[in-house]
């Protein structure tokens, strides 16, 4: 059971420190210590039919990293008589029922509390509280869902809180009248913080972090449940900035969207599945997944900037200059529990779910596959280009092999039981996530998390291999990638589509086409690797798959539109995540789709006769990234 030890330090201790702190506190009045808020417990008491809860905001030393760090001075909710904590008190009802909050401001300026108001109002009421004054408003929950409320002090908007009064955040809870329909929840509040200005005076966004419920990884809490189980989670992005979430290995069904004002609530005919959902600023989420798989996972941003290690705090933090030499060119971390302590930071929840007792893996004969993962330049301290290379059965070992971005299509089929072996020829430990598959824990790709039956999944040293159980259960559109160094490796060339195809079907790449957005090492979005062809020709009257995929760094507002004299044609969107959909939620729409980072959409077109249309990426603000000249000739 020796990984069960290796195991325990990384999954069972929610406090691991990430970083000492190389300075003592000041002398002098320090204020109270922040406390973390895992949204287990509502605040306030109910009287007469209504809660009763008094909060108050105040300065505090919160230490997101560790209770030894010297921890940074913010602004804060409590409940009176309780601690300060990050987020503030959550606030949980029935809907119907009334909130009665009384507000003390114990900071220098005005306080201005947004969200405790009803939500059926076409305009919701603000709390303005004087410096070192109470107010107090009164209001029905009214409608069932997931909110929060908000503070600022400095009179500036959600989209500009940038600073001491960024972690002014709680939870507002309205939990249906009919209790047979509340399921046990967890809610997860995301926040945002940034030390000050950088050098221009434009905010430091280098240095600040992300956190679930107060907690930068690795100090994210643990979350354990027994395979079997059905999971809930409400998710607040209480941040000015948007979050792809990803869960690995399952899909999720997204329940209800929200915004800072009203939740939707999705009836079952429209639940969505996904493996990635965009969280715009201020949004909110309510999903479900079923554990049907033991192991260990985790469910992160897949905007790579918000995993990144945390850059310390106070008189720990480092500059730019030397951040950016530790994620791009910086020595690799090989040990694989300080890779998952130190290689990773921010929006990261780790999972563990127990195995049923009957539990075992399959041992059949399977398909073989080998993937290489080669690189250009063998010497250290450089950025060097990397690519994958794919071979079938007893293929030879390829040698000098160019690099291909993306990397080679990897297809598999749906319940064959397929081995990859993964062969790495590169000087730089790396490992394989498979983006969107059900697969078993240990091959998941996340070094010193992934596991189950007692073994947890190592990086791929330079020069050894790793060998790949899977058996996809369903077909669809999925990704590979590096889930070690992935600024640097993915970049660098570390990616490709994955196709699963019904079982004795045969890839159709005329008939399916791929379009993976990417990012370059000049950091910019690229379509195919770059050299897209300037041209495509697509045959009137034949069905196409258009598969596009988004797997760049910091591209989450990417979107692919199908123009013909630049106002968009009509397809019908098949599949998200890999996914099919099902029937009723199949439509036909307007050619133009927002691809996130994480997400993969299948399009299924048909030009009925010879036309020029063209297909184009675009920026949320209309910039033009890469465009293909698609000729719709006469069928042969
Ligand atoms: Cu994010």
């Amino acid at each position: 059971m020796r990984s069960a030890i290796v195991m325990a330090p990384l999954l069972l201790l929610g406090t691991a420190a990430s970083r000492s702190a190389s300075g003592a506190r000041s002398p002098g009045a320090s204020p109270a210590s922040v406390a973390f808020n895992d949204n287990r417990v509502a605040a306030g008491a109910v009287h007469a039919g209504v809660l009763d809860v008094h909060l108050e905001v105040d300065t505090g030393a919160w230490h997101p990293y560790s209770s030894d760090s010297t921890g940074v001075h913010i602004l804060a909710f409590r409940e009176v008589g309780h601690p300060l904590e990050t987020p503030g008190p959550m606030l949980r009802v029935t809907a119907g029922e009334r909130i009665h909050a009384w507000v003390t401001n114990h900071a220098a300026t005005t306080l201005v509390v947004h969200g405790l108001a009803s939500r059926r109002r076409v305009v919701m009421d603000t709390l303005v509280v004087p410096p070192g004054g109470t107010r107090d408003v009164e209001f029905t929950a009214d409608a069932e869902g997931t909110y929060y409320y908000w503070g600022s002090t400095s009179g500036t908007g959600f989209e500009d809180r940038l600073y001491a009064d960024a972690q002014l955040n709680g939870a507002l809870i309205v939990d249906p009248t009919d209790a047979r329909q509340r399921a046990p929840d967890r809610v997860f509040v995301i926040q945002w913080y940034i030390p000050g200005h950088d050098s221009t005076g434009a905010p430091d966004r280098e240095n600040g972090f992300f956190t679930f419920n107060g907690r930068p990884w690795p100090n994210t809490e643990r979350l354990s449940y027994e395979q079997g189980d059905s999971i809930h989670w409400r998710i607040i992005n209480a941040t000015a900035d948007v979050h792809p979430l990803h869960l690995h290995g399952f899909f999720y069904q997204i329940r209800a969207r929200g915004d800072d004002q009203q939740d939707t609530l999705y009836w079952p005919a429209q639940r969505r599945m996904a493996v990635t959902e965009l969280l715009l600023d201020g949004t909110t989420m309510d999903l479900a997944w079923f554990a049907d798989r033991p192991g260990s996972w985790i469910f992160h941003c897949h905007l790579n900037w918000h995993v990144v290690p945390n850059p310390g705090v106070g008189p720990a933090m480092q500059s730019d200059a030397m951040r950016d030499h530790d994620l791009f060119t910086g020595p690799v971390i090989h040990d694989m529990n300080d890779h998952a302590r130190e290689g990773m930071g921010g929006l990261v929840l780790a999972i563990h779910i127990r195995p049923r007792a009957d539990w075992h893996q399959y041992a059949g004969p399977r398909r073989q596959l080998h993937l290489y993962i080669e690189s250009d330049s063998a010497a250290t301290d450089t950025v060097r280009r990397f690519g994958y290379e794919l071979t079938q059965g007893n293929a030879p070992e390829p040698r000098n092999a160019a690099l291909q971005w993306p990397g080679p299509t990897i297809v598999l089929h749906r319940n064959e039981p397929t081995t990859i072996t993964i062969v790495n020829h590169s000087p730089e430990p790396s490992q394989v996530h498979w983006h969107g598959l059900e697969i078993d824990s240990y091959y998941d790709g996340v070094a010193g998390i992934s596991s189950n039956a007692g073994m947890v999944e190592p990086m791929i040293m330079p020069n050894d291999s790793f060998v790949v159980h899977l058996t996809p259960p369903r077909t669809g559109s999925f990704m590979y990638h590096t889930h070690i160094n992935d600024l640097r490796q993915q970049s660098h060339g570390l990616y490709g589509a994955l196709v699963v195809l019904d079982s004795g079907q045969r890839r159709d790449p005329d008939a399916n086409r791929i379009y993976m957005l990417s990012t370059n090492a000049q950091d910019e979005p690229i379509l195919n690797g770059g050299d897209l062809p300037p041209e495509a020709t697509f045959q009137a009257g034949r069905t196409y798959r258009l598969r596009f995929m988004n797997i760049t760094l910091d591209s989450p507002g990417l979107e692919f539109h199908l123009v013909r004299d630049g106002a968009p044609i009509r397809w019908t969107r098949v599949a998200k995540d890999g996914f099919t959909l099902p029937a009723w939620q199949r439509e036909s729409s307007p050619a133009r789709q927002r691809v996130s980072i994480g997400e993969t959409y299948d399009m299924q077109v048909m030009f009925p006769k010879p036309t020029e249309l063209a297909l184009e990426v675009r920026r949320a603000n209309e910039t033009l990234v890469a465009r293909q000249v698609i000729r719709v000739v006469a069928p042969h």
